[in-house]
């Protein structure tokens, strides 16, 4: 039920909120995330113009007028690195879809210390038919001891300073953390703000429905199969979009479980441990649930490679432990 006290709390005026109640702050954590949330702006602008400004499909596309078409995740990935790379604070950034951490200013900058990694446009083939779509972000402190300098990226997920997504959809979502607990704002496209919803959200403990990609069944190990048969039995449901952000963003609001187990083409798993599994893994627990790589914390993973992929597990507490419980049944 919404305070009718609360009054207008933008994300700004959250973040300076939140300032103030530590008085060491540099203000430079805000400037970051009011760089994500104007670039969050810019490409919720353009998904909603994907198909009037044909930039769906492959880069390879021309136009009717023989122009080159630059994919909507090219453009969501500039127009980030465009906005954060001219904010102060920052000393690397980390994007899933460059192959290398980009540097963005000498290592012993002590006026730069934050990383910033993200997916730039999360699902992005559902952008063709209108699916949700989404960017994930996630912000860890510049460790400038780190040799080479992008090593200092390759920091486990609860070193994690703040982590959230927006949600392209019906309507524009922020849903962020700073370690204190997780806060869902709503972008009003009549003034340009994103407006505070819903503070300290939690995910319900329990919830029959699981979201997964029900069709690499038999791929998966047995332990994922043998809970998928006795979920069937139980009276769940299934839901999956196809695109993280809109799937947990599900799970986080209703609860349940969302999985991407290994399969036979991704052993190791498909999603990326440092631009989705982490951030998405910080909101779950911040908020109240769990988020499991098979039988470790994904957040206590030590990556190897900025790109590293993991299995996922994440969601209401209850639904998360009964997925772990088939994992560690012994055949
Ligand atoms: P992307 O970051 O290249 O869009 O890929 C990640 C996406 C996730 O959003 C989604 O959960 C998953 O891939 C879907 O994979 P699949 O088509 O194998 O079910
Ligand atoms: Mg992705």
């Amino acid at each position: 039920m919404e305070d009718p006290n609360r009054g207008l709390i933008t994300v700004t005026s959250y973040l300076l909120d939140e300032e103030r109640k530590h008085p060491t702050a540099t203000g430079k954590l805000t400037w970051i995330l009011s760089a994500i949330t104007l670039a969050s702006k810019y490409i919720a602008a353009r998904c909603r113009r994907a198909r009037l400004e044909d930039v769906l499909g492959s880069i390879d596309c021309e136009n009717v007028q023989g122009e080159i078409q630059q994919k909507l995740d090219v453009i969501a990935n500039e127009t980030l690195l465009k906005c954060l790379g001219n904010r102060g604070g920052l000393a690397i950034v980390a994007s899933e879809e460059n192959e290398e951490p980009i540097i963005l200013r000498s290592s012993d900058d002590p006026e730069r210390p934050y990383i910033a990694l993200f997916d730039p446009l999360d699902g992005s083939s559902n952008i063709d038919v209108c699916g949700g779509v989404g960017t994930i972000f996630s912000i860890l402190h510049h460790d400038r001891r780190a040799k080479p300098l992008e090593s200092a990226v390759l920091q486990p997920g609860y070193r994690q300073v703040a982590a959230g997504y927006v949600l392209y959809g019906p309507s524009t979502i922020l849903v962020m953390t700073t370690g204190n607990g997780v806060q869902m704002f709503v972008l009003d496209p009549s003034i340009g703000s994103f407006l505070l919803v819903e503070p300290d959200l939690k995910i319900p403990k329990a919830y029959k429905s699981y979201s997964l990609n029900e069709a690499y069944i038999e791929t998966f190990p047995e332990g994922y199969q043998n809970y998928l048969h006795w979920a069937h039995q139980n009276g769940y449901s299934g839901r999956y979009a196809g695109a993280m952000v809109a799937d947990v963003h599900r799970t986080l609001i209703k609860g349940g479980v969302f999985l991407y187990p290994p399969t036979k083409k991704a052993p190791k798993g498909k999603l990326r441990l440092m631009y989705e599994a982490n951030p998405m893994g910080m909101l779950i627990e911040q908020a109240g649930g769990k988020a499991f790589s098979g039988l470790e914390r994904t957040l206590d993973i030590q990556p190897e490679g900025v790109h590293d992929r993991v299995s996922v597990i994440m969601g209401s507490t209850e639904e998360v432990d009964h997925v772990l419980a088939h994992l560690k049944e012994k055949p």
